[in-house]
């Protein structure tokens, strides 16, 4: 095909804002994945790459896996697209029921959405309008945590704690509030799993709580293991004792499972590893094994019941999304959940633990490194930043990696690691070597 004078060139990279990236470094040397499969990505230059991040924490049955392939195919076929508004299809419906059984608790009502970021902005919105169906109004607070990441629209921006997603955004959400996060190199540093230190720190709570008083908070959300910030594993007993706060104040507990759900930490959801049930619980990623977009936010009984008091043909919730329920996404979706049921995905990646565990804790003397810390399938390197240089250590190592064959993700000096939880022990083995050579390539 000729391009017309003066127009881009088809593979010009202009055009393109890329999202999170750093855009003119990147197209100066551009990394362009072409294709995958399984665990590997292969490269616009055909060299293949271990993927030692699922995606982004999402394809965690492996990439293109055909019954997935399959029945999205199936599903463009037979139902292109069907309003979710006072219209149903009958693939949203079963995927609702499948994902309750999956839940823990009774949170056994589903809402669809296209993504964490929408189903954050689902959760708290549910949470502000179940007290105000209650009466109880003045609940309008929401309390996030420091360090905490829950997508970047308004809601989940202002109730994140990471500086750099909120700067340039002006003020946010009104009413929000954070609690200390629980990272601490001096008393929990090359934690092999939950760190004994920390429970404490829930108590922040009581602080907030004393500050606001109780009676206008409506929420807290949390992720129950922090993801994007760099893998921070919550101390022992500290989900308990937020728990334990929240249900003493009637503020509801939201757990945002974005990127622990679907098996990530050996269990369907972290909420039942760490035995504790969350009031709503926000999914995405994993749900579909990313092959179509998709988020889903759990709510337990109580919740949906109280909207359901109302006069029957009265809307009780006025939220939703054209996309929300997509019958290719639930085909995905349901493709995906049978896969991770055939081939008991969640139990390997349990089973898997003790040898990701040790391989990942080789990297506790590397050089620059001060701290290893892991949990399921997923796994922090935390680096010693350069001078004046915040992450310029941890992007070189992640682009070290690439060039020696696996993908990993910088999370400001942090490495993390989240391979697909198909990935074998020699993989395992071999990305931790390729990147305890990288650490050393760029000491
Ligand atoms: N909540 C959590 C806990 C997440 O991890 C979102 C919400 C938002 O999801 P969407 O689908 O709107 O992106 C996420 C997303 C990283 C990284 O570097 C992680 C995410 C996004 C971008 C980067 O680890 N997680």
């Amino acid at each position: 095909m000729i391009s017309p004078a003066g127009s881009p060139l088809p593979n010009d990279l202009d055009a393109y804002w890329m999202p999170f990236t750093a855009n003119r470094q990147f197209k100066a040397a551009p990394r362009i994945l072409a294709k995958a499969k399984g665990t590997h990505y292969v490269m616009a230059d055909g060299r293949e790459i271990l993927d030692g991040t699922a995606g982004l924490w999402c394809v965690n049955a492996g990439h293109c896996r055909d019954e997935i392939t399959a029945a999205i195919a199936a599903q463009a076929a037979e139902l292109d697209y069907a309003t979710a508004f006072q219209m149903g299809h009958p693939g949203a419906f079963e995927l609702a029921s499948r994902l309750a059984v999956l839940a823990p608790g009774d949170l056994d009502h589903v809402f669809f959405v296209n993504s964490g970021s929408e189903a954050v902005e689902t959760a708290l919105k549910m949470a502000l309008a179940y007290h105000a169906a209650r009466g109880e109004s003045a609940r309008t607070r929401l309390i996030g945590r420091e360090r905490g990441y829950h997508g970047v629209n308004f809601g989940g921006m202002s109730v994140g704690g990471i500086g750099n997603n909120r700067k340039q955004f002006g003020a946010g959400l009104a009413g929000v509030d954070h609690l200390a996060h629980t990272h601490d190199l001096e008393h929990n540093a090359f934690s092999r799993g939950q760190p004994d230190w920390g429970a404490h720190l829930a108590d922040d709570l009581n602080r907030l709580i004393a500050l606001h008083d109780a009676s206008t908070i409506a929420a807290v959300i949390v992720e129950p293991m922090a993801g994007s910030t760099g893998v921070l594993v919550p101390p022992k007993g500290y989900l308990e004792r937020l728990r334990e706060i929240c249900d003493a104040h009637g503020i509801l507990l939201i757990f945002d499972e974005v990127i622990t759900g679907y098996g990530r930490l050996g269990a369907s959801f972290a909420a039942q590893r760490f035995g504790i049930v969350p009031d709503l619980m926000t999914t995405a990623k994993g749900l579909t094994n990313a092959a179509i977009p998709m988020g889903a936010v759990f709510a337990r009984k109580g919740i949906f019941e109280t909207f359901m008091s109302g006069p029957e043909a009265v809307i009780e919730l006025f939220h939703g999304y054209t996309y929300s329920g997509h019958p290719m996404a639930c085909a995905a979706a349901l493709a995906t959940l049978d896969l991770y049921e055939k081939e008991d995905l969640f139990a390997r990646a349990a089973a898997l633990e003790p040898h990701w565990r040790e391989a990942v804790h080789r990297l506790d003397d590397a050089p620059n490194v001060t701290d290893v810390r892991d949990i399921g399938i997923a796994a922090g390197i935390e680096l010693v930043p350069r001078d004046g240089k915040p992450g310029a250590r941890a992007y070189d190592v992640f682009t070290k990696c690439l060039e020696l064959g696996a993908l990993t993700r910088q999370a400001g000096d942090v490495i993390a690691l989240s391979p697909p939880l198909i990935i074998s022990e020699q993989e395992i083995d071999r990305l931790v070597e390729i990147l305890g050579e990288a650490i050393a390539a760029t000491a």
